[in-house]
């Protein structure tokens, strides 16, 4: 998580987006900052190669810069107006750092698509799923029906419905990938 320097409680932050997901690790940084950013190093030693995903803006080159002790990648402000980047890096590149790994710098995600994320979506909703399989229908949607352990334990606060939701449209967007609208002849 980058820019905690322009917050004065960046712990506030780090605990929200904790909340997305159990185990989940987040790293407050400073993007400008090499003491702050010299505890990424870890996560990306000899032989690892660590890409970089976010919006336009988030600091993305920032990171690399900082972490190569250079400033030959370039980064822009974002725009004041709506604080959104202005899609300065357009190619994905690979930089080596010093002690041995790669970073890979990402132009800003405009949109993430899902091709076959049935498994991952399996894995990382888990604790979903087996709740899910304690509904009285097979095909519950966790809606209506009567005997929903979906809905149970969003009542009783064993599952968020945050989490719910999350997992919702992740899974109507795979369903969607999976079965492509047939074109028009
Ligand atoms: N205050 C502060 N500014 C930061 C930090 N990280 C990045 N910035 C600034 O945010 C702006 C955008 O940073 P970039 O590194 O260009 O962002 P990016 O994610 O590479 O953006 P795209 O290449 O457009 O995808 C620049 O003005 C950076 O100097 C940080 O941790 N703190
Ligand atoms: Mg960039
Ligand atoms: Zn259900």
């Amino acid at each position: 998580m980058t820019k905690t320097d322009l917050t004065d409680d960046p712990q506030r932050f780090v605990t929200a987006a904790s909340a997305i997901e159990p185990g989940l690790q987040v790293e407050p940084v400073n993007g400008r900052d090499p003491a702050s950013v010299a505890r990424l190093a870890a996560w990306c030693g000899k032989g690892e190669t660590v890409a970089l995903l976010g919006s336009s803006g988030v600091g993305k080159s920032t990171l690399v810069n900082t972490l190569r002790g250079s400033s030959s990648i370039a980064t822009q402000a974002i725009r004041p107006r709506d604080d959104t980047g202005r899609h300065t890096t357009t190619v994905r590149e690979m930089h080596r750092l010093d002690h041995g790994g790669w970073l890979l710098d990402t132009p800003g995600m405009r949109e993430l698509q899902l091709p076959q994320a049935t498994a991952g979506i399996a894995e990382i909703f888990d604790d979903f799923i087996l709740i899910a399989e304690h509904c009285r229908f097979s095909d519950c949607a966790h809606g209506a029906e009567p005997d929903c352990a979906v809905r149970a334990a969003i009542n009783a606060g064993t599952l968020t419905i945050d989490r719910f939701e999350r997992w919702q449209k992740l899974a109507a967007e795979d369903n969607a990938a999976a079965h492509p609208p047939k074109r028009r002849r």
